[in-house]
């Protein structure tokens, strides 16, 4: 499944360098000039689903774009996100990335995250380590939040925004250092291979976090879903100690 996997993206790239970048056409979804989808987005998933359906038929494929409705009984399901960190992408900035996942009874057992543009071929595959560009790559976070180096994100909707703001008054003065990069699955590998700590996004769908969730697991970190207020927070880091004491401390100064 993991070539599968590889081979679906290397279609989605492809459909991809089809385009003339400099005239895209893009547009609001639901009516939020915050959420962006464009042309390029919904030509990769199409792409990409034809070629899943005719090679497994048994497996749904489940797209941010056409078919977001993700059933988590689904014994598997191909998880995709055309492009991740779309806003980036359309701005012209470099984070942001192709990725694909395979979940099985809620594990992910696959996943394949490609940053065209900087040439970052991130997979893995369970019990089978996580790879970048070919090489081995783990995860090796400081155990204490005051050493990390946290990335913070929120959704798009207001409440979000809200919490969002909430979660940096709480976490920016008890890091190292603090970053936001606009596309989730690319920033979960950088957990994976040590350039980040902790990632904590308040807004994030499946397909931003499945593929990225796979390469974590295999890399030695771990992610984790919480709510706060019957949200969901993701929080992906590269040890259990730093995902506790991140739990320890939403719970204190906000409780969920
Ligand atoms: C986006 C993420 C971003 C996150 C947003 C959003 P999109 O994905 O990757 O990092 O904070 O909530 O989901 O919409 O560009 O695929």
């Amino acid at each position: 499944m993991l070539e599968l996997a590889e081979h679906a993206v290397s279609i989605a790239n492809k459909t991809l360098n089809e385009f003339d970048l400099s005239k895209i056409e893009k547009w609001a979804k639901h009516g939020n000039p915050r959420d962006l989808v464009s042309e390029v987005d919904q030509a990769i998933e199409e792409r990409v689903k034809e070629f899943l359906t005719r090679e497994t038929p048994q497996i749904p494929v489940v797209g941010e774009e056409f078919s977001p409705d993700f059933e988590h009984q689904n014994k598997s399901a191909w998880i995709l996100d055309p492009i991740d960190g779309t806003a980036n992408f359309l701005q012209g900035l470099d984070h942001f990335s192709i990725s694909l996942a395979l979940i099985n009874n809620s594990t992910p057992e696959v996943g394949v995250i490609l940053n065209p543009t900087q040439n970052l071929l991130y997979k893995a595959q369970k019990n089978h380590g996580a790879y970048l560009n070919g090489s081995r790559i783990e995860a090796d976070s400081p155990k204490d939040l005051t050493d990390s180096f946290l990335c913070l994100e929120w959704g798009r909707s207001n409440q979000s925004i809200e919490t969002g703001m909430e979660l940096m008054r709480i976490f920016v003065p008890r890091v190292r250092e603090y970053r936001n990069y606009g596309g989730a699955a690319q920033t979960i590998c950088h957990v994976a291979e040590s350039k980040l700590d902790i990632y904590i996004d308040h807004g994030l769908k499946i397909w931003d976090y499945a593929a990225g969730w796979c390469i974590l697991n295999e890399s030695g970190g771990m992610l984790e879903p919480i709510s706060i207020n019957g949200n969901e927070v993701i929080i992906a880091g590269g040890n259990d100690s730093l995902i506790s004491a991140a739990k320890h401390l939403i719970k204190e100064e906000i409780s969920y």
